[in-house]
């Protein structure tokens, strides 16, 4: 690969997005391989995955410029369909996503943390969506997860305004989790990575489901959704060994994934 590092420790899966020099713009090559490395992804022995930037400046700052200048209308309507599969793939994706934001989000980059089941952002994290101040819309779903994660008001503020906000206005306003200084980031993500990796996998995978499906439809189907993962639970020796071990008053070792 060339823009992307992945690093498995232990049962969290690291994914770096590397080319510093353009501040981890997102050209075509990096939404290619940020697809592929998502679907390499051990699925037997991962249980979260980190997305984070490298150096110490930027996250993603955006996609990148120079490449969509040149785009006509139907390359433009192409190239955010690119993006929006593989920010779908990621929102999708079957386990927990934790983005690690250390520095720059603008544009795609606050649009692919927002894909993230999980923000968590340094102190000299910036967030925002320039687009309509280079003359487009925010093309890789910034649209849509924006308003649904911080309200409508907030986000229509921010995209019309182009107006960018710090670490602590994003905690603020819900965009993120929690901040951490620059250094104590990835630590954090890890922990919480780890975390998530003790929980009985395919509880949390099914909670990840429910949560995501039920946001498309209505009250009572939501509910139905997840009725029906919670019974599938109970055919799990993850659910025998979980209840088991609580009504011994002991904890659990380690969850088999089945
Ligand atoms: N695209 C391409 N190159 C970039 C980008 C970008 N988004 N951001 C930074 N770079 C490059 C710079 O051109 C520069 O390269 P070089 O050294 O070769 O000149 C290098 O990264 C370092 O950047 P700066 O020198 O500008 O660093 P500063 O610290 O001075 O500034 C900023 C940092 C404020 C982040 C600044 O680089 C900036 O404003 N970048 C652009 C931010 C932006 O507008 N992002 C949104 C882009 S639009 C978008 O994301 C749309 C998503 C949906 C697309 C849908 C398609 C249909």
């Amino acid at each position: 690969m060339e823009f992307i590092l992945y690093e498995q420790k232990g049962n969290v899966g690291i994914i770096t997005l590397n080319r510093p020099k353009a501040l981890n713009a997102l050209n075509s090559v990096v939404l290619k391989e940020l697809g592929q490395t998502f679907d390499a992804v051990d699925m037997e022995t991962v249980r979260a995955v980190i997305i984070t930037g490298a150096g110490e400046k930027s996250f993603v700052a955006g996609a990148d410029i120079g490449e969509m200048s040149a785009l006509t209308k139907s390359m433009g309507e192409e190239f955010g369909k690119v993006g929006n599969d593989v920010f779908r793939k990621i929102e999708l994706f079957p386990i927990p996503v934790i983005a690690a934001i250390n520095g720059f989000a603008l544009g795609g980059g606050c649009e692919l943390a927002m894909s993230c089941d999980i923000r968590l952002c340094s102190d000299n994290a910036v967030f925002g969506q320039p687009e309509t101040g280079l003359g487009i819309t925010p093309g890789f779903g910034g649209t849509q997860r924006l308003a649904r994660i911080v309200g409508v008001g907030k986000a229509k503020e921010l995209i019309y305004t182009c107006s960018n906000i710090k670490a602590d206005e994003a905690l603020r306003v819900g965009l993120v989790n929690a901040v951490y200084p620059l250094g104590e980031l990835m630590e954090a993500a890890e922990k919480m990575a780890g975390k998530i990796a003790r929980n009985a996998p395919i509880a949390v995978r099914a909670s990840k489901q429910a949560i995501n499906e039920g946001l498309q439809t209505d009250m009572d189907s939501a509910l139905v959704i997840e009725e029906k993962l919670f019974g599938n639970c109970f055919e799990t020796e993850d659910q025998k060994e979980g209840m088991k071990a609580f009504l011994e008053k002991r904890k659990v070792d380690k969850y088999l994934n089945r």
